[in-house]
């Protein structure tokens, strides 16, 4: 039993975040699987937003809430402070340029990706129906692209986001550029560039790679080939 206790799914970008954090700082933790469509009592308490992840230090406590930590940018910060791992910058001003770009991918990018693009790819292939592509298509072509063009300028041609070196910002946009990436492949790199460039590297980084290693696993069998999102036609359409 390890100290650590993360509750999710690793197919949550949010669960992703934490997890990369975690094995960037090479920090053993136990996983236990939280199903979103059917939360337990005892997690409603842990988690009142009814959301993934929390996690749970048990060197605080065994069990009950107080020795959880729900929301991935708060857990986020306390494990940054408590490995000391460094990821929110070397001054001031790069902190709050850090905490900007993690707050727009959790919300302005995450939104429309998650919610209007990985779920109608993915949802309706639970219960054996197909993606529902024209809304997927729709966010693709007409919602995303002035998010990756705003990313793809803050790169500009660089390696990491925010200074010379890998931060919170990296993950925070990798684990909503790798969603995309599972089900639809990675941004066109004639367009985007950098951004293609930066989400390849987060694919291959040592915080992302377990946690995509398990999502390929997980969606093999729903979504067996990435959806085509700039044709009229899906790839894996029979
Ligand atoms: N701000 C939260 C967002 C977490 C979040 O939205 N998680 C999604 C899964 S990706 C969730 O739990 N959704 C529950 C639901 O849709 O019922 C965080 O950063 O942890």
């Amino acid at each position: 039993m390890n100290d650590l206790v993360v509750y999710g799914t690793p197919v949550s970008p949010f669960v992703r975040k934490v997890e990369a954090v975690l094995h960037t700082q090479g920090v053993p933790y136990d996983f236990e699987m939280i199903n979103i469509m059917d939360m337990p009592d005892w997690f409603i308490e842990i988690s009142p937003a009814r959301r993934i992840p929390v996690l749970r230090d048990r060197t605080v406590g065994e069990e009950g809430v107080a020795d959880t930590i729900a929301d991935s940018s708060a857990i986020c910060v306390y494990l940054d402070r408590k490995f000391d791992a460094g990821l929110y910058g070397k001054d001031a001003f790069e902190s709050g340029r850090i905490a900007w770009l993690e707050e727009y991918a959790d919300t302005e990018l995450a939104l429309p990706l998650g919610m209007r693009l990985f779920r109608p790819i993915l949802f309706p292939r639970f219960s054996g129906q197909d993606s529902d592509l024209e809304t997927a298509r729709k966010t693709y072509q007409e919602e995303l692209p002035r998010h990756f063009d705003y990313l793809e300028q803050t790169l500009d041609g660089n390696e990491f986001f925010v200074g010379d070196t890998f931060s919170l910002a990296d993950i925070a946009v990798g684990v909503q550029m790798t969603q995309l990436d599972l089900v639809a492949g990675t941004v066109d790199d004639s367009r985007w560039p950098s951004l293609a460039r930066h989400t390849q590297a987060m694919k291959a980084h040592p915080g992302f790679v377990d946690n995509l290693s398990a999502c390929g696993k997980m969606l093999g069998r729903l979504v067996p080939e990435k959806v085509d999102l700039n044709g009229q036609k899906a790839v894996r359409d029979k």
